[in-house]
C-alpha cells in the first residue's frame, strides 16, 4: 500500500494530518514529519488538532497552526492518520468522508482493525516516525525535509523508551544517526520529553510509589492512582502517563499494573470508571490479560477500562493474573 499513498501524496495538492486520539510523541510527531514532508514537495498540509497537546510535546510545533475543527465547505485530496491501529482511536471531531477525501493510515502496530482506506503499516519499524522516513525515501528526497527531523527523532525516541525497547533494530539506531547528522539536538529533544516535569508530577509519581504492592510472589508489582491522590497532588490525568512502567522496573516483576480511577463524563454528569494499564517486563503477553478483560495491546503493553470501582477492578484483575500466571512458570518459559 506504500506506492498507493505515494501516489495520493504525489497527485494531491491539499492534505490534512492527524493524530491518533490524546496524541503522543510519536502520533504528532509523525504526524508534523509527514506535514513538513508534504510541503517540502510543494503541497498544502494542515494539522488536526482538536484535543490538547501535553506541554512535554509543545516544543515540536514550531510555530504549526493546527486546527481544531474543519469547515464544513474544505475538501482534503486526502487525510492522513498517524500511529493508529483501531477505529475507537480516530479522534473526536474528525470530519465527515466527503471533507477528509480517503483516510490513509501510517502506523506500526498490529491493527485492531480495519481503520483507514489505505493503510501503510509496517510493524517492524519501531515507531510510526520510521514508516515517515520510508516515506520520505520512498518519494526520492535527497535528505530529510526542513523542519522534520526533530518530531520524527522525538517519534523514534519516545516509542522506544530512549532506544532501549526490544523494537530497536539496527536501523532504528542509523535512523538515529542519520537524524542527529541532519541537526537534530538529542538532549534537548530527551529534556522536553523527559526531564521536563511540573513539580505536580514529581509528587503524583511519590504518591504512586507509595501504593506500591507486590503480589503472587513478587511476580506482579500493584500501583494505584486515584482522583483523590490526583486532587491533592494538583496534577491532572495526562500526568499519569508513563507512570505504569515503575512497576515494571521491580526486580522479579514480570508484569507491573496500574489501577486508575478515570472519570468519565456523559450527559448524565460524570461517574468514575477504573483504567487498568498493564507492562511486561519480558516474557510474560499482558494483552492476553486485557483481552480477558476486555482490553487489548501489545504484549509487552496493555490497557482496559472498567465500569467498575478501582478496588472492583483490582479484584478482577487478581482473578486474571491467577488464572495467567498458573500457566507459567516463574522463571517465565511457559
Ligand atoms: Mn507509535
Amino acid at each position: 500500500m506504500i506506492d498507493k499513498a505515494l501516489e495520493i501524496m504525489r497527485q494531491g495538492t491539499r492534505f490534512l494530518v492527524a493524530c491518533h486520539r490524546r496524541p503522543d510523541a510519536d502520533s504528532l510527531g509523525s504526524a508534523l514529519g509527514l506535514i513538513r514532508t508534504l510541503r517540502a514537495i510543494g503541497k498544502e498540509a494542515t494539522l488536526f488538532m482538536p484535543e490538547s497537546i501535553p506541554d512535554s510535546l509543545l516544543f515540536l510545533l514550531e510555530g504549526e497552526k493546527g486546527v481544531a475543527e474543519v469547515d464544513a465547505d474544505a475538501r482534503f485530496d486526502a487525510t492522513f492518520v498517524m500511529d493508529i491501529a483501531a477505529k475507537a482511536l480516530i479522534p473526536p471531531r474528525f470530519p465527515d468522508s466527503e471533507i477528509t477525501g480517503p483516510v490513509v493510515v501510517i502506523d506500526h502496530h498490529h491493527a485492531h482493525d480495519d481503520v483507514g482506506d489505505i493503510v501503510v503499516r509496517d510493524t517492524s519499524a519501531a515507531a510510526t516516525g520510521e514508516v515517515v522516513v520510508r516515506l520520505i525515501d520512498a518519494l526520492g528526497l535527497e535528505s530529510i525535509p526542513a523542519g522534520a527531523a526533530t518530531p520524527i527523532y522525538a517519534a523514534i525516541v519516545s516509542d522506544t523508551g530512549g532506544f532501549r525497547y526490544s523494537t530497536t533494530s539496527p536501523a532504528t539506531l542509523r535512523l538515529g544517526a542519520r537524524l542527529l547528522d541532519e541537526g537534530v539536538d538529542p538532549w534537548q529533544v530527551a529534556q522536553q520529553l523527559f526531564e521536563s516535569w511540573e513539580p505536580a508530577r514529581l509528587r503524583l509519581l511519590s504518591a504512586i510509589l507509595a501504593t506500591y504492592e507486590s503480589a503472587f510472589d513478587g511476580r506482579v508489582a500493584i500501583m494505584r492512582v486515584t482522583r483523590e491522590m490526583l486532587a491533592i497532588c494538583g496534577a491532572n490525568d495526562d500526568m499519569v502517563e508513563g507512570m505504569v512502567n515503575y512497576a515494571r522496573r521491580v526486580q522479579g516483576a514480570e508484569i507491573g499494573a496500574l489501577l486508575w480511577e478515570w472519570e468519565v463524563r456523559d450527559d448524565a454528569g460524570s461517574h468514575i470508571e477504573t483504567k487498568i494499564s498493564l507492562r511486561s517486563s519480558g516474557s510474560a503477553d499482558v494483552s492476553v490479560i486485557a483481552a480477558a478483560l476486555n482490553g487489548g495491546g501489545h504484549r509487552a503493553a496493555a490497557a482496559t477500562q472498567l465500569r467498575v470501582s478501582i478496588d472492583e477492578g483490582e479484584k478482577l484483575l487478581h482473578a486474571e493474573l491467577a488464572k495467567y500466571l498458573a500457566h507459567r512458570s516463574p522463571a517465565g518459559d511457559a
